[in-house]
């Protein structure tokens, strides 16, 4: 693999130095046909040895020593590469990580020798070929890093066990390597290049994570999916909305049955934004097999949430979608995008029915309380069930959507809502969040600066509740005691000592009978609340039966 990725990005020459450790990447280089490997036996002398050929060629040039001491006689090299950004792919050979310390010889502390003089480092340890995802993305990384604009010296730390000379036939595995793309590809040729290929294939998805609310981008979207081969997802968390988007993914990833799938897998996939909530889509994409992955935006360039990333256009959203605005480029090639549309109407027809006929639950009161919700209203969705049972309703674009989905805490959600609302007077702000979270932070209304713009939900599950939903701990027998933690709190006593209006509710119509009081604006100076007890032990049945229900 190692060979491979360095071959694949333009490597030809490698400077060995003899040693044991690294004789299977000897090996490797050697029989490579496009290769052409030279010896040096000084490790100091081999690394500025390497350093000349770059210089002379201006391709990357990968040096290979054994481990100890031979790693520490390249710095001098590594550091002149360093100031003088030039592509020297160190690779070092180690004993495998447990070793390292425990006095077997030639072993000394290598991950990371090099310190802020490379450009990037990694520590791979030698596997099965089962799993080659990180070693690859993190060799495609470190290539990246040596040979992109900025270029520098890499360090790739390799631990190998015994038998070292082994060799044996295997197949060359393919290579996927990771491009980077400035994104003002108006100007570059190259970036038109890959632009105009994948812009080809019939099957396109763009996949939308969180953003802040952008309109312009929204519009730009919109027009980009005006093409019957091209399928948006978003999430609410997106904040982007349009009649074109398919805007509740789980809702109709479920419907889509077995025997279709592989039907709605794309070619081509195009991601924006940060965290995606679905881990349906995850898995799904995962599996999809995919030709081209575009990652699109300056944050996280290297982050493979989909296991197939090819090229990270380091740009902006805006900028990006207005550059493939004026691509000259086959619309409509497929029908790829209708065939998702119409599930998603389809499925979407099917909720009234569901949700007339199911009791008071979670799920029920999702759908209660965001039919109510004030247009122009901010809604603050805690983790961590909130913020997925929120996914399952088509969001409304005249609602602001927000969630700590950055890591995912239940820490501090209400801060975080109550900290919005302040420097937001005018809007109303709405936290949803269940009883675990709100107790966990309630140190959020703590504080003078809270008003009348800030409207609380708790729904009291009695614990954890997204325990009982997601594959794994319900099926423990600890999950009771350590996962949801059952408890008969009450968020009133919490209410009465921050001074915040408060009401609860059981049912339905009791729900809805305080509606109008919770969002009425001006009647009160002080943010309002209401705790909604939900039964823990049918919850999660009743998602279940929504699942079951929307094929
Ligand atoms: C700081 C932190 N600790 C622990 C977790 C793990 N965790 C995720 S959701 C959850 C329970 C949340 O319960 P609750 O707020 O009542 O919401 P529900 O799942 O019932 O909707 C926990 C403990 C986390 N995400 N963040």
């Amino acid at each position: 693999m190692i060979v491979e990725v360095c071959v694949n990005y333009g490597v030809k020459d490698v400077v060995v130095s003899p040693g044991s450790r690294n004789a299977p990447l000897v090996i490797g280089f050697d029989e490579h046909p496009e290769v052409s490997c030279i010896t040096i036996h000084d490790e100091r002398s081999a690394g500025f040895f390497g350093l000349g050929i770059a210089d002379q060629t201006q391709r990357p040039v990968v040096i290979v020593c054994t481990s100890g001491s031979a790693a520490a006689n390249y710095y001098p090299a590594v550091v002149e590469a360093y100031y003088r950004s030039v592509s020297l792919i160190v690779i070092t050979a180690d004993r495998p990580s447990a070793w390292v310390d425990q006095g077997d010889g030639q072993t000394i502390n290598q991950a990371s020798i090099f310190g802020k003089h490379v450009r990037y480092s990694c520590n791979l340890q030698e596997k099965e070929s089962a799993d080659l995802w990180e070693e690859q993305r993190e060799l495609s990384i470190a290539m990246v890093h040596a040979t992109n604009s900025w270029k520098g010296p890499v360090h790739i730390n390799v631990g190998f066990n015994e038998p070292l000379y082994g060799t044996a036939e295997i197949e060359r595995p393919a290579i996927r390597g990771l491009k980077m793309v400035n994104g003002q590809f108006d100007l570059s040729v190259d970036d038109l290049e890959i632009a105009e290929k994948g812009l080809q294939f019939g099957k396109k998805m763009l996949l939308c994570g969180q953003l802040t609310p952008k309109p312009l981008l929204n519009k730009l979207i919109a027009e980009f999916a005006d093409d019957s081969s091209v399928v948006v997802l978003v999430e609410n968390t997106s904040n982007l909305t349009d009649k074109r988007f398919v805007h509740c993914i789980d809702r109709v990833l479920n419907s889509i049955s077995e025997k279709e799938i592989d039907s709605f897998k794309p070619e081509l996939l195009i991601s924006i934004g940060g965290a995606v909530v679905s881990k349906r889509i995850k898995k799904f994409l995962r599996e999809s097999g995919l030709k081209m992955h575009w990652k699109i935006g300056h944050e996280f360039p290297f982050m493979d949430t989909y296991m197939s990333l090819t090229h990270s256009f380091r740009c902006d959203e805006l900028e990006f979608f207005s550059a493939v605005s004026r691509i000259d480029y086959r619309r409509s090639v497929s029908n790829y995008g209708s065939a998702w549309k119409q599930k998603d109407l389809l499925i979407k027809d099917k909720e009234t029915e569901f949700f007339g006929k199911i009791p008071f639950s979670d799920l029920k009161v999702f759908e209660l309380i965001l039919d109510y919700i004030p247009d122009g209203a901010v809604l603050h969705m805690a983790n961590s069930s909130v913020v997925r049972y929120c996914q399952l309703f088509d969001p409304v674009n005249t609602l602001s959507y927000y969630s700590n989905r950055g890591a995912s805490g239940i820490d501090g959600s209400s801060s975080t809502a109550a900290g919005a609302a302040y420097i937001d007077p005018d809007r109303l702000h709405v936290l949803v969040t269940g009883d675990v979270s709100f107790l966990y932070d309630s140190n959020a209304f703590w504080n003078k600066y809270l008003g009348k713009n800030l409207r609380i939900v708790v729904v009291n599950n009695g614990g954890g509740g997204i325990f009982n939903i997601i594959p794994g701990p319900s099926s423990v027998a600890q999950n009771e005691s350590y996962f949801v933690a059952a408890h008969n709190f009450e968020g009133k006593e919490i209410a009465g000592a921050f001074n915040i209006d408060y009401k609860d509710a059981s049912g339905i119509s009791e729900l809805e009978s305080m509606m109008q009081w919770f969002y009425l604006f001006n009647d009160s100076d002080r943010p309002k609340m209401i705790e909604i007890f939900t039964p823990s032990d049918i919850n999660h049945s009743i998602l279940e039966e929504y699942f079951q229900f929307m094929k």
